[in-house]
C-alpha cells in the first residue's frame, strides 16, 4: 500500500516516531499550514510566526535528507483549512492507503484526525520519557497526585543526577528552596542572542502581518531560532551564560528584564528543535564538569523530566473532562486589559507587556502575576486558560492546561498539586522591583491606593474557607486571619468587594 507521513507544527523532529519507521526514497510527507489552527484562539502573531517559519525550514531540512515533502501553504488557494480536509484531500490525490501519525499535542486535534475515517497507523510520540500508558500505570487510581514523587521516579528510571548507590546527587531530590533569590541590583542579566530572519522566515512574516495583524500583540520584534542550528545556538548560550544563575533566581523578576537567566527554549523544545535527553544530559554534565552548581542542574531537570513530563501525563489521563474543571465555582470573564496590559498595577503591566512585545514571560510571571491575580479574582478558568494558551510562544495544549487550570487555577480541586499558589502583594514585592514604580502601595490592604492583590488574597482565603481551611499547607494562613481582628476582616473582605465590582464594571485597576 501507498503510505503518508502526517508531520504536525509541533512536530519537527527529524527522528519523529512515525518518520522513522518510513523510508523517505518511498513515503512521501503531509505537512499544511491550515486556517482551523491558527485561529482557534487569537494566537500571539509571534507564535503562528514561529510555527509555520520552522514548518517551512523543517520541510526544506527533510528535502534535503531525500524525502518528497507536500507542503501546503496558508494561502494555497486549494487549502480546505483544516488538518482533516488537508488529510483526506491528499490522501485521494496521492492514493494513498496508510498514513502514518505520530499523536497528536492536543487532544482536539487527535480526537478530529481519529474520527475523520481516514486509515491511521498511530505512533507513540517517543520524544517524550514518559508514555501516555506508564503514566496511567504509575497514577493508578489515585485521587490526588504529586510531582515530586513522579520526579523522584524519573530521576531513578533516567539515572540523572544520581549517584552510583541509588540515592541523589547531593543526596536531596530537590534543591527549591535554593532557587528563590530575589535579583541583586549589581546582578545583570545576560544579553540574549539574536536571530535575525531569512528569506524563508521573512515570507511567513508578511503572510502573518497580512492576516492576523488583528491578533493581540506585536509581530516586529519576532527574534526566536526557526531551525535547529538556531535553536541549539540559544541552548548553548543558555548553557554558557545563563544556567549558573538559573537556580538561584529561577524565581526572581526584574522590571525590563524579560529573560532574565531563563533558557527561553519552551517554545523550540515544544515543536521540536531541541531533544529533551540531549538538554538533559548537556545540563548534568555541566554539573559534573563543576561549571553549574547543583541547585541550577537539578532545577532546570525537574522543569523537565518532573514537571513537563507530570502535566503532559495528567493531560492525557484526564481530558476531555479535565478542561471543564472549575473546583471554585469561577464565573468572572477575563479582565480586557490581559489583553492590553492597561492598568495601573505594575507587576501586571510590566508581565503582560513583554508578552505583548515577546509572546513570553516566564514561569514566575506566568504563576505568580498573572496567574496569581486571576485565581484571587475568581476568573473563569477557560478564560484564563484560553488566553495563556493564545499568548505564549510556547503554550499546547497538553502543557498550558495543566499549568493553567491545575497549577494557576486550582479548578482541579488539588489534583495536580497539593495547594492553590495564592499570594499577597508581599510576595512580590520580595520577588521583585515592580512595587517601588507602582501607583498602588504593597503596604496598605483596604486603603483606596492599597495594592490590590492584599485585599483578594484574603477576600480569597475568606471565600472559599470551606474548601481550604483543612488544607494542612494553609494551617498557618488561616490561623493568622482567624487571629485578625473582626473590623479588619470586614474592611479586607469590602475592599475585595469593591475591588471586584470594579472588575465587573469593566474597570482596569
Ligand atoms: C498552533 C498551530 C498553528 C498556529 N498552526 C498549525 C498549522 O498550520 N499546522 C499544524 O499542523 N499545526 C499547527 N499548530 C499546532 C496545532 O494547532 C496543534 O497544537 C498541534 O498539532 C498539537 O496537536
Ligand atoms: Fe503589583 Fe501590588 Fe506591587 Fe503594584 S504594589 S506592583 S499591584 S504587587
Amino acid at each position: 500500500v501507498k503510505r503518508l507521513a502526517l508531520v504536525l507544527g509541533d512536530q519537527l523532529s527529524f527522528n519523529l516516531a512515525s518518520l522513522r519507521s518510513l523510508d523517505p526514497e518511498r513515503d512521501p510527507v503531509l505537512m499544511a499550514e491550515v486556517m482551523a489552527e491558527a485561529s482557534y484562539v487569537p494566537h500571539h502573531p509571534q507564535k503562528i510566526a514561529l510555527i509555520f517559519a520552522a514548518m517551512r525550514h523543517f520541510a526544506e531540512a527533510l528535502r534535503g535528507r531525500g524525502w518528497t515533502v507536500h507542503y501546503v501553504r496558508l494561502d494555497d488557494p486549494d487549502n480546505s483549512g483544516t488538518l482533516p480536509g488537508e488529510l483526506r484531500r491528499w490522501s485521494e490525490r496521492l492514493d494513498v492507503g496508510e498514513i502514518h501519525l505520530t499523536e497528536c499535542g492536543e487532544y482536539r486535534v487527535e480526537r478530529a484526525l481519529a474520527e475523520s475515517g481516514l486509515p491511521i497507523v498511530w505512533y507513540d510520540d517517543d520524544r517524550f520519557l514518559c508514555s501516555r500508558r506508564d503514566f496511567a500505570r504509575w497514577a493508578g487510581g489515585r485521587r490526588q497526585l504529586r510531582m515530586e514523587l513522579f520526579y523522584r521516579e524519573m530521576r531513578r528510571r533516567t539515572g540523572l543526577l544520581m549517584e552510583p548507590d541509588g540515592t541523589p546527587a547531593g543526596g536531596d531530590w530537590n534543591y527549591d528552596e535554593e532557587n528563590r533569590k530575589p535579583l541583586p541590583r549589581k546582578v545583570k542579566a545576560p544579553m540574549p542572542p539574536h536571530f535575525p530572519a531569512d528569506a524563508l522566515t521573512r515570507e511567513v512574516l508578511d503572510l502573518v502581518q497580512a492576516r492576523f495583524s488583528h491578533h493581540y500583540g506585536t509581530l516586529s520584534a519576532f527574534d526566536y531560532p526557526v531551525t535547529f542550528e538556531a535553536a541549539d545556538a540559544l541552548w548553548r548560550h543558555f548553557l554558557d551564560f545563563g544556567l549558573a544563575a538559573f537556580g538561584d533566581y529561577q524565581d526572581a523578576m526584574a522590571s525590563g528584564e524579560p529573560f532574565l537567566f531563563h533558557a527561553r527554549i519552551s517554545a523550540a523544545l515544544n515543536i521540536g528543535l531541541l531533544d529533551l535527553r540531549q538538554l538533559c544530559a548537556d545540563v548534568e554534565s555541566a554539573w559534573r564538569r563543576g561549571e553549574v552548581p547543583l541547585n541550577a542542574a537539578e532545577g532546570f531537570i525537574r522543569q523537565l523530566i518532573g514537571w513537563r513530563e507530570y502535566v503532559r501525563g495528567i493531560y492525557w489521563l484526564q481530558m476531555p473532562d479535565y478542561a471543564e474543571r472549575n473546583a471554585f465555582g469561577n464565573s468572572r470573564r477575563l479582565p480586557e486589559f490581559y489583553w492590553t496590559g492597561d492598568t495601573r498595577m505594575n507587576c501586571m503591566r510590566q508581565a503582560i507587556g513583554q508578552t505583548l512585545e515577546h509572546a513570553y514571560a516566564h514561569h514566575i510571571q506566568r504563576l505568580m502575576v498573572t496567574g496569581n491575580f486571576a485565581l484571587l479574582a475568581g476568573i473563569l478558568p477557560k478564560d484564563i486558560c484560553d488566553w495563556y494558551l493564545a499568548v505564549y510562544m510556547d503554550a499546547f495544549d497538553w502543557v498550558e492546561l495543566p499549568n493553567t487550570l491545575g497549577m494557576v487555577m486550582h479548578a482541579d480541586g488539588g489534583y495536580l498539586g497539593s495547594k492553590p499558589y495564592c499570594a499577597s502583594g508581599q510576595y512580590i514585592k520580595r520577588m521583585s522591583d515592580y512595587c517601588g514604580d507602582c501607583h498602588y502601595k504593597v503596604s496598605e490592604s483596604t486603603s483606596e491606593r492599597a495594592c490590590p492583590f492584599n485585599a483578594l488574597y484574603w477576600h480569597f482565603l475568606m471565600r472559599h474557607r470551606p474548601q481550604l481551611r483543612g488544607n494542612h499547607r494553609l494551617g498557618m494562613v488561616y490561623r493568622n486571619l482567624e487571629r485578625m481582628d473582626e473590623a479588619r476582616q470586614q474592611a479586607l473582605w469590602q475592599r475585595g468587594e469593591t475591588l471586584l465590582a470594579r472588575l465587573d464594571a469593566g474597570e482596569a485597576l
